[in-house]
């Protein structure tokens, strides 16, 4: 089964929108299988975001995403990834669909309120950067 791991970022913890941004993923029917609220250190950072290493907003990036408490979880369910996504909307919320998280609560391009893995492959890797010690737990979903 796939999954998929989820940041709630600084502007959705800041704002109250831990529990609705989850609760929208579980009412999709995905399976929560971990969680953890953590303030991230610039290793844990630039790590989860190497690939942007070379863009110009890295370290902007890098500063928001440790500047205040974040929530990472992990959902788990047929097409996880691309079902995420979609209920994520757009990387500029300026540009997201109303109904999307990011259309909903977004603010700027910065401040998009959630990170979701992008491949079944970068999902495995997170998922071992933010749960590698206590790793997801397993239980049946009952719809
Ligand atoms: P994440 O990885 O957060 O789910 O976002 P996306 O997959 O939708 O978008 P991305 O990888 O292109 O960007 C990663 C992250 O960087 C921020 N960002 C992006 C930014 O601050 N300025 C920019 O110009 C872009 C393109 C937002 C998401």
């Amino acid at each position: 089964m796939e999954k998929s791991l989820i940041l709630v970022k600084p502007d959705g913890v800041e704002r109250g929108l831990t529990g609705t941004i989850i609760g929208r993923l579980e009412e999709l029917g995905l399976k929560l299988v971990a969680i953890r609220m953590l303030r991230a250190d610039k290793d844990l950072a630039e790590r989860h975001y190497a690939i942007h290493r070379e863009r110009p907003f890295f370290n902007d990036l890098v500063n928001y995403i440790t500047s205040s408490p974040i929530v990472a979880a992990v959902f788990e369910g047929e097409e996880a990834v691309s079902r995420i996504r979609k209920a994520c909307g757009a990387t500029d919320p300026a540009q997201s669909e109303k109904g999307t998280i990011r259309g909903d609560f977004g603010l700027d391009i910065g401040r998009n309120t959630i990170h979701a893995s992008d491949s079944p492959e970068t999902a495995a890797v997170e998922v071992e950067t933010f749960f590698g010690n206590e790793g997801t737990c397993e239980y049946t979903r009952i719809n």
